[in-house]
């Protein structure tokens, strides 16, 4: 039933056929409503408040060919600099009516930074993160830490650190950027700070001071004591990523515990600090399927978004079923039943949600049907 037919059907139970007086003086009294921008609930409750999740965002996915075309041409036609920037081409969920939000709550886009460019430093209250499709080259500088970038990355730069990012390379470099930017609007919390638009940091270390302060498996540092709402790490090396999925399929085969499911090899990327989540709103996974292996269908309250690293999927989403291929990008609205089944090659995907929202206010649910 639509909200629309829900509400009727709720306004005549409340006022059974009207006479054509009543109905004068009901028109006149919905008319001084909406005058005074009052809205009585009587007419709206099954819109405001369905069974269960009815999101707006529908289930998109955007073709890495398309995408890649479009950031190389605006690389061709648009500098970058102070003022607009980035060359971030956002994704924006056509459920949602307009702005570019991929999610109620977050922002995917491809970044595009050409050979010799530089992306000014700024900062702002919404945390971000990137990760690598394909690629090296660039740098990206937070908080005066420059952070190499390259091909399988996840780089994280929380709330209020200064960045900004350079490509030394010969060749062009293009990766994925993920914000909470939507929850920021939505909600009327965000902040913004220019910075310098020379870098702070010019060096094109191998390794982060982050990374060589707190990147080491297991270990962190003993004169950082106590917790922090974001993780210290600016980068989640590749190396690291690929040698635990690895070794959870390794151990698979051997018959131990690790896996999600059968075929399946999920890491989730965590704060060391706390053990918990990479930043406040925003979770990060990694997601590997043998071939022909499928994820346990599941139901969850919040958004995911995932890129297809390497290798082929189909994903299947309510009713709806898209295939996928490297640098693709898809999301998962709220409550939508989701799958994913390997192609022959099986596939590796980055995968991004804002779980730990909705797990900090107490409004995470999931549900697995029986039986799929
Ligand atoms: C931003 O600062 C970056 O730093 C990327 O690379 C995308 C989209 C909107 C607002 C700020 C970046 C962004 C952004």
């Amino acid at each position: 039933m639509s909200s629309d037919d829900y509400s009727k059907k709720h306004q005549e139970f409340v006022a059974p056929e009207p006479t054509p007086e009543e109905q004068a003086e009901l028109d006149a009294m919905y008319a001084k409503m909406d005058e005074l921008h009052m809205k009585p609930l009587w007419r709206q409750i099954g819109g405001l408040m369905p069974n269960e999740p009815e999101p707006r965002a529908i289930a998109h996915k955007w073709d890495w060919s398309e995408l890649i075309k479009l950031a190389r041409r605006s690389g061709d036609l648009v500098p970058v600099g102070r003022g607009g920037e980035r060359r971030a081409i956002g994704l924006a969920n056509p459920g949602l009516g307009g702005p570019t939000y991929i999610a109620p709550t977050l922002w995917a886009a491809i970044q595009y930074l050409g050979p010799g460019e530089n992306a000014p430093e700024h900062r702002h209250s919404q945390n971000a993160f990137r990760f690598v499709i394909e690629g090296e080259g660039v740098w990206t500088v937070v908080n005066g830490d420059a952070v190499p970038m390259r091909r399988g990355d996840f780089l994280l730069t929380p709330g209020w650190n200064f960045h900004g990012h350079h490509n030394i390379a010969t060749e062009p470099m293009a990766w994925l950027d993920g914000l909470d930017i939507p929850f920021a609007h939505q909600m009327d919390t965000g902040f913004f700070e220019y910075g310098t638009e020379k870098l702070t940091d010019e060096s094109t270390p191998e390794h982060s001071r982050s990374e060589r302060l707190w990147a080491h498996p297991g270990l962190r540092p003993v004169s950082f004591p106590g917790a922090s709402s974001s993780s210290p790490i600016g980068r989640y090396a590749w190396e690291h990523t690929d040698a635990a999925l690895k070794d959870q399929l390794a151990l698979e085969d051997a018959g131990f515990p690790g896996v999600v499911s059968p075929g399946h090899a999920a890491i989730r990327f965590t704060n060391p600090t706390t053990g918990g989540d990479v930043m406040s709103t925003i979770r990060a996974e990694f997601h590997r399927l043998r071939p022909a292996a499928a994820t346990t269908p599941v139901q969850e309250v919040g958004n995911r978004v995932f890129q297809v690293f390497e290798g082929t999927a189909t994903i299947r989403i309510g009713e709806e079923s898209f295939e996928l291929k490297h640098g693709d990008v898809v999301n998962v609205p709220s409550w939508k039943l989701w799958t994913i089944e390997a192609g022959s090659d099986g596939v590796d995907l980055f995968c991004f949600s804002d779980h730990p929202i909705f797990e900090k206010l107490d409004l995470a649910r999931t549900f697995t049907p029986e039986g799929i």
